[in-house]
């Protein structure tokens, strides 16, 4: 799932999006409430209408965004307070809230509301922040009110302690939601603690229902935990990175400003199929990103998105092929 914070994917028309084989689009319950408010989301027709995605989308619960993105912010039982970095208002945002928030902007999966703990907690913070995003969880259940028309996944969390990724899993489990969610994941700590904790939770997970890993990755990350059974990913890399004059090209990220690109009128990959490999070379793509044009976050975005699709229909399909293993392997041992 591309990032879309605002209901928008930066820089992309949905139809742009589109034509990247997307399916999928995250949005930001944090950002989307501060900004319009979810009144006027709904307003607009509901959040597929309001930004003109007819496909599948879904918002994040916003505890995450709270914790990396508000300043003030006090965590409780009840919920987590915070200021609005717009106009510096406490805001209270509660299990019940978050629901209510998505239930008002109408994504097809939304998101419970847990508490992420940094990489830098301690065992002891981690075990409490477990136990209380089940506890939220129980109440985002009980506050959702439109379970017929809205999909909402359970987050389990617990750090890089297996014994409590594995409890809560199991907890989760029990609930028979329509979905699963590992969070708390990619937060800072160790690549390898990130794999060991996909490993040994994703199994744990229902295998016939969908599986998500959040806010993660790189192309290693994604094999690995496709390996382990995750279907569903989100993550900025490939358009912030656009933003940044970074091209992802057959996995290594290029500076397009780099000189050796002035001259070069070649696409940026020969292989890809995307609007921007089929119509532009690396030296008009170069020259717009030295002029900051806005064209050139764009066609960059246009590729990156590509290739990491591409990247994830290349696994499905040598999944259904049965040769994962063969083609992707090499992925799945560690490398420096
Ligand atoms: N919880 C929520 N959203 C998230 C995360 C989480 O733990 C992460 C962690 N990688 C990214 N986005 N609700
Ligand atoms: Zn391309």
């Amino acid at each position: 799932m591309p990032v879309g914070t605002l209901a928008t994917v930066k820089t992309l028309t949905p139809a742009q999006l589109k034509e990247t084989g997307a399916q999928m689009v995250l949005s930001n319950t944090y950002h989307l409430h501060l900004q319009p408010g979810e009144a006027i989301v709904a307003g607009g027709g509901g959040l597929h209408k309001f930004m003109g995605w007819s496909g599948p989308m879904l918002t994040d619960s916003g505890g995450f965004q709270v914790f990396s993105l508000s300043e003030m912010r006090k965590i409780s039982e009840e919920g987590v307070t915070f200021r609005s970095p717009h106009d510096g208002q406490i805001i209270k945002f509660t299990p019940e809230k978050s629901i209510e928030i998505q239930n008002t902007l109408g994504a097809d999966v939304i998101m419970a509301f847990d508490e992420c703990p940094p990489a830098t907690a301690s065992r002891q913070e981690v075990e409490a922040a477990t136990e209380r995003t089940y506890r939220w969880l129980l109440r985002c259940i009980e506050a959702h009110q439109r379970p017929q028309e809205q999909a909402l996944f359970g987050i389990v969390q617990g750090g890089v302690h297996l014994d409590l990724r594995a409890q809560a899993a199991e907890a989760l489990e029990k609930l028979d939601l329509p979905g699963y969610a590992i969070g708390g994941v990619s937060v800072g700590e160790e690549p390898e603690l990130i794999h060991q904790v996909v490993q040994v939770t994703a199994p744990l997970l229902p295998y016939h229902k969908p599986r998500y890993l959040m806010g993660v990755g790189t192309y290693q990350e994604m094999v690995v935990a496709i390996a382990s059974g995750v279907d569903l990913f989100d993550c900025v890399i490939p358009t912030r990175w656009a933003r940044h004059g970074t091209a992802m090209v057959q996995g290594d990220r290029w500076n397009l400003k780099n000189a050796k690109f002035r001259e070069d009128f070649t696409p940026l990959d020969e292989t890809c199929p995307c609007y921007t490999c089929q119509n532009f070379t690396r030296a008009y793509i170069s020259h717009l990103v030295r002029s900051q044009e806005i064209l050139a976050y764009t066609l960059l975005s246009i590729h990156n998105i590509t290739e990491l699709i591409r990247f994830t229909q290349k696994i499905r399909e040598a999944i259904l092929n049965d040769t994962f293993i063969p083609e992707f392997g090499e992925w799945l041992t560690p490398r420096e």
